[in-house]
C-alpha cells in the first residue's frame, strides 16, 4: 500500500512535468508516456483519469489483492451506507427470504439472462478473505463467497463494444424534491473479469446480511468500497455510462468521486 501510493504520487508528478513539456532524466518507466499523442499521455485530462492509467500501465490492474487467514479476521463486517433498503419491491422479496428474486443480466449481450439466488449458489464457487477499505478510512476484513462475475459474462455473451458493467441497485437515497436516486455502480471490463471480481451472496460462511447487501452484492477488490455495490437488482452491459443517472458511471461519483477508486 505505502509503496504503492508513493508511486502514484510520483507518477503524478511525472505526467504534470511531461504536460508542460519537460523531461525527466533517468526516469525510464515513465519516458513512453511523455512522448507526445501517447495514448495514455492524451488520456491525462485529469488526475482520476491518470490514477486509472497509471495503474493500467505500470502497476498492472490483473494483479490479485492480497487474501488473508481466517485468523486475521477480527471483527464482523461493519455495515455502511444503506443497511436496510425500503423500497417495496426489496421489502417484498426480502420477506420471501429472496426465492422470487432474480438478477437481470442484459444490455450488450447475445443472451440477456436472468438468475434466481439458487442458481447462482449451484454455479462455481470462490471464496476469499480481503480487506474492504471505505474512502471515510476504515477497513474490515471478511470472507466472501460468490459467483465469479466473469462466469457469468462468459454465460451470456458480452458484445465485442461492451466496454462496462453497470450495477443497479434496489436501495435510494432521497433526492429531495426531484425524488429518490438509486445507487449504481459501474465498472471497465478488466475489473469485471478480474479473477477476485465476484457476485457475493455469502459472508463469513453466513448468507450475506441484508446490512452488507443481501441478497447480492459485487466484490471489487482492487477497489475502494463505495465501488462494490449492494443489493444488485440489475447488471447492464454497456458501451457509455454518460446517459445513465448523473452521467458520471455511479451514484458517488455523480456526487465528485473518482470513477476509478483503485488501491
Ligand atoms: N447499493 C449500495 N451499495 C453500496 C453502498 C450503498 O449505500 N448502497 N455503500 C458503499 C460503501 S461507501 C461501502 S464502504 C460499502 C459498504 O459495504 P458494507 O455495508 O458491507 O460494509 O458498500 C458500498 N456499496
Ligand atoms: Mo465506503
Amino acid at each position: 500500500m505505502k509503496r504503492f501510493s508513493a508511486g502514484r504520487r510520483r507518477f503524478l508528478t511525472a505526467g504534470a512535468a511531461g504536460a508542460a513539456g519537460l523531461t525527466l532524466a533517468g526516469c525510464d518507466v515513465f519516458d513512453p508516456l511523455l512522448r507526445p499523442n501517447h495514448p495514455v499521455r492524451n488520456a491525462m485530462s485529469s488526475a482520476n483519469e491518470l490514477t486509472y492509467s497509471a495503474q493500467r500501465a505500470l502497476i498492472g490492474r490483473e494483479a490479485l489483492a492480497k487474501e488473508f487467514s481466517e485468523s486475521e479476521i477480527r471483527q464482523g463486517m461493519r455495515p455502511n451506507g444503506s443497511t436496510d433498503p425500503n423500497n417495496v419491491e426489496y421489502m417484498f422479496l426480502r420477506q420471501a427470504d429472496f426465492v422470487l428474486y432474480r438478477l437481470q443480466v442484459d444490455g450488450l449481450v447475445d443472451t440477456p439472462t436472468s438468475y434466481s439466488l439458487e442458481q447462482l449458489r449451484n454455479m462455481p464457487a470462490r471464496t476469499q478473505i480481503t480487506r474492504h477499505d471505505c474512502v471515510e478510512g476504515w477497513s474490515c476484513i471478511a470472507k466472501w463467497t460468490g459467483v465469479p462475475l466473469a462466469a457469468i459474462l462468459d454465460e451470456v455473451g458480452v458484445q465485442s463494444n461492451a466496454r462496462y458493467c453497470v450495477f443497479h441497485c434496489y436501495d435510494i437515497y432521497s433526492g429531495g424534491l426531484s425524488g429518490g436516486v438509486p445507487y449504481y455502480e459501474s465498472i471497465d471490463m478488466l475489473d469485471a473479469r478480474h479473477p477476485q471480481t465476484i457476485l457475493a451472496y455469502g459472508m463469513n460462511d453466513a448468507a450475506l446480511p441484508v446490512a452488507n447487501g443481501a441478497p447480492l452484492r459485487v466484490r471489487v477488490e482492487r477497489q475502494l468500497g463505495y465501488k462494490m455495490a449492494k443489493y444488485i437488482q440489475r447488471i447492464k452491459l454497456v458501451e457509455s455510462f454518460a446517459q445513465i443517472h448523473g452521467g458520471k458511471g455511479g451514484y458517488w461519483e455523480d456526487h465528485g468521486y473518482d470513477w476509478y477508486a483503485g488501491i
